[in-house]
C-alpha cells in the first residue's frame, strides 16, 4: 500500500505550485500596474491638487495608495483624460479619484472635490 506515499507526494507537488504561482512582491516598481490589476479600477482614491497645469493638462496630485495601481501614497503628475478636469478643481483642494495607465501615462480618468 503505497496510497499515503503518494498522498504526501502530491500535496508537497501542489504546495511548491502554490509557491511558484505566489506574485514577486515588486515595492519598486509600484508605476507598472499589472495586467491582473487593470481590470479592476473602480476604487476612488483620495487626493489632494497640490498644481493644476492647463498648459500641460497635467495635475499634480499628492495621493493615498491607488490600489488598482499598486500605487503607496505619493505626490506626482497625473496627465488628464479630459481637459474639462482642470477646470473642476484648483490648488489644495481634496478630492476623490481613479487613475489608469493609459497610452504608458498614468491619467486621471474621473475626479471630483471631497467635502
Ligand atoms: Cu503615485
Amino acid at each position: 500500500m503505497n496510497t499515503g506515499f503518494f498522498g504526501l507526494t502530491a500535496i508537497a507537488a501542489l504546495g511548491a505550485a502554490v509557491l511558484f504561482a505566489a506574485p514577486a512582491a515588486a515595492d519598486d516598481s509600484h508605476h507598472q500596474a499589472g495586467p491582473q490589476q487593470v481590470a479592476q479600477a473602480a476604487a476612488l482614491a483620495d487626493g489632494e491638487i497640490r498644481k493644476v497645469d492647463k498648459d500641460a493638462k497635467k495635475l499634480t496630485i499628492k495621493h493615498g495608495p491607488i490600489q488598482s495601481l499598486d500605487m503607496p501614497g505619493m505626490t506626482m503628475v497625473f496627465q488628464v483624460k479630459d481637459p474639462a478636469m482642470l477646470d473642476q478643481v484648483g490648488a489644495g483642494d481634496k478630492v476623490k479619484f481613479s487613475a489608469e495607465k493609459i497610452g504608458g501615462a498614468l491619467t486621471v480618468t474621473r475626479i471630483e472635490t471631497a467635502k
